[in-house]
């Protein structure tokens, strides 16, 4: 990756993907594009670009000017907010994809596209499960994303575009809060913890999902981008996960750190039925074989880092 096109810049994995990668490629290396422009560090700090993902022609013209040679791909809409708006979902995620990979294959340019746990479904295995398995999804998100991961495959196969894609769990940050996705909680718990020591999860206990600590995410992203081609047996996507956890072992963790931590549920049956339709545990084993994924953080690892950088001052965490 010499020069490097972030599209969604501004989004959860965007905005800290996108600095991480101006320290390593150099800052005018990566142009960051967005629908919109705020006064963050992703816009200050090196080239950014105004896009709407769905003009072909826009995000053609944007990598040509720039000259770049890699494109990661992000802009699109979370399993939630798909699920609300499904034609939305369809056109952007879909169309978005689309033209950038037409863009990849015109100007010769790598792509990375992020799938999801979202691309399985309720007829998937649900614990361990496997890089190539049953992808029947019973949600637009889900659909989008096995429709992605055929579609990148179809271009590398068809046209010899070097496609390469992760099949993310629920990403946890606090640099950015994620928007609309099914895993959001995970995010949301650990800023109301420390705001007001309780929290209501909309997800029910005993639902485990997938997750990872952003910069495990980041790295995995840079591994995968960087890996030897001749070794990856897949490319779209692979499996990765550093930990599962259901909403009373993520409460328990916080709750060694703020022992008054109270949880209660609301359960929303929208984003239930979608983690309900979602593995319990996924994997990771080809990521780890064809390109050395691992992952460095685990809850108890990530739940001190979260509050610590969250401004949470607590004498358990430094003694
Ligand atoms: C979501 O919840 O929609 C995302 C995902 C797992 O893809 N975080």
């Amino acid at each position: 990756m010499k020069k490097v096109l972030v599209t969604g810049a501004l989004g959860q994995i965007g905005s800290e993907l996108t600095l991480k990668m101006r320290e390593i490629y150099g800052t005018d290396n990566v142009v960051a594009t967005d629908i919109r422009k705020t006064e963050s560090a992703v816009v200050q700090s090196g080239p950014f670009e105004l896009l709407d993902v769905t003009d072909e022609k826009e995000m053609f013209n944007i990598a040509k000017k720039h000259e770049v040679d890699t494109i990661i791909h992000l802009a699109a809409l979370l399993s939630a907010t798909a699920e609300k708006k499904p034609l939305l979902a369809w056109n952007l995620n879909m169309g978005g994809l689309v033209n950038a990979l037409e863009t990849a294959r015109e100007l010769n340019c790598r792509l990375f596209t992020p799938s999801s746990i979202g691309a399985f479904g309720p007829t998937t295995p649900k614990d361990c499960t496997p890089q190539d398995t049953i992808q029947r999804p019973n949600t637009m998100y889900g659909v989008n994303k096995v429709s992605g991961e055929l579609l990148c495959d179809y271009y590398y196969h068809k046209f010899g575009v070097d496609t390469r894609g992760l099949r993310f769990p629920g990403l946890i940050s606090y640099v950015t809060p994620p928007g609309g996705g099914t895993t959001d909680y995970a995010v949301e718990i650990y800023y109301e913890a420390i705001k007001n020591k309780k929290y209501t999860s909309y997800i029910d206990k005993g639902t485990y999902m997938d997750m990872m600590y952003m910069p495990d995410a980041l790295a995995a992203i840079m591994g995968l981008m960087e890996a030897d081609a001749a070794k990856l047996k897949h490319r779209n996507s692979f499996n990765v996960s550093a930990m599962s956890f259901d909403p009373e072992q993520i409460a328990a963790e916080i709750k060694k750190h703020i022992p008054d931590f109270v949880m209660n549920y609301e359960v929303d049956p929208v984003r239930q039925s979608i983690a309900d339709s979602w593995p319990n545990r996924i994997d990771s084993t080809s990521a780890k074989e064809e390109w050395g994924f691992k992952a460095e953080y685990d809850l108890e690892k990530m739940t001190k880092d979260m509050l610590v950088k969250l401004g949470f001052k607590s004498l358990l965490i430094t003694a």
